[in-house]
């Protein structure tokens, strides 16, 4: 059975259900100055970094003829999917909804909103706005991923400790097989980001599976081959 090497032990690429690739959050908000992660204070080179690691992971997924998915964080203008506790705890010099260098702080259709250039969805991918961290609270993402028999879950973007990791747990709770591709997401802490690695795959991979894009290539590269 096809697989990709990864820890804490290989992951078994399904016979007869799809895998898909998730990139969470790449958009100016977090990756760029002005945006709401260095609005609070976070060092946002260090999640732009990953980029070009991401457009090649992208890239090779497009190629491979995966379905795939983005994810954007924000709210409506008038923020009424914003919880209270979320706008009190946002806050750096401004906060969520505030106008900032890149527009409107973390609303949807605001500059700073947008997936960066680089890696912006394409024909046929699918874009999954999301007023939480995690990419099922409030959105179709489910429904869209059984509509194409999904089960398998490629994970990549930012930031690794909130929106991704959050995205994984709850995709694990609901069944999916997650693999969390390592050199394809960041923190602003690299401790944090590297605190989560370890923490999906321990216990036997408790939450899911991490290898690299080298690896992910090479094993999705060898299911399609044998499908
Ligand atoms: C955060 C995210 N960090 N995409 N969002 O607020 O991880």
């Amino acid at each position: 059975m096809p697989f990709i090497a990864a820890q804490p032990y290989e992951y078994e690429l399904p016979i007869e259900s799809q895998i898909a690739l998730i990139v969470i959050d790449m958009q100016r908000d977090f990756l760029e100055p002005g945006g709401f992660g260095e609005v609070l204070g976070n060092e946002v080179g260090r999640a732009n970094a990953i980029v070009p690691t991401v457009k090649r992971l992208l890239e090779g997924c497009r190629s491979l003829n995966l379905p795939i998915f983005h994810t954007q964080e924000g709210h409506c203008a008038d923020l009424s999917d914003c919880p209270k506790s979320k706008l009190k705890r946002g806050r750096g010099d401004l906060t969520i909804g505030d106008s900032g260098k890149l527009g409107r702080i973390l609303i949807l259709g605001e500059p700073g909103n947008e997936i960066i250039s680089e890696l912006a969805p394409i024909a046929g991918e699918v874009l999954i706005p999301k007023p939480g961290k995690g990419a099922f609270y409030n959105t179709d993402l489910e429904v869209q991923l059984i509509a194409r028999n999904i089960t398998h879950l490629l994970i990549a973007g930012v930031t690794t400790e909130v929106c991704v990791q959050t995205t994984m747990r709850e995709a694990n709770d609901r069944g999916y097989e997650c693999l969390l591709v390592e050199d394809a997401t960041a923190s602003y802490f690299p401790e944090f980001k590297q605190a989560t690695l370890e923490m999906v795959r321990a216990q036997g991979g408790i939450v899911g599976w991490t290898a690299t894009t080298d690896q992910v290539l090479e094993g999705v590269r060898s299911w399609k081959a044998a499908g």
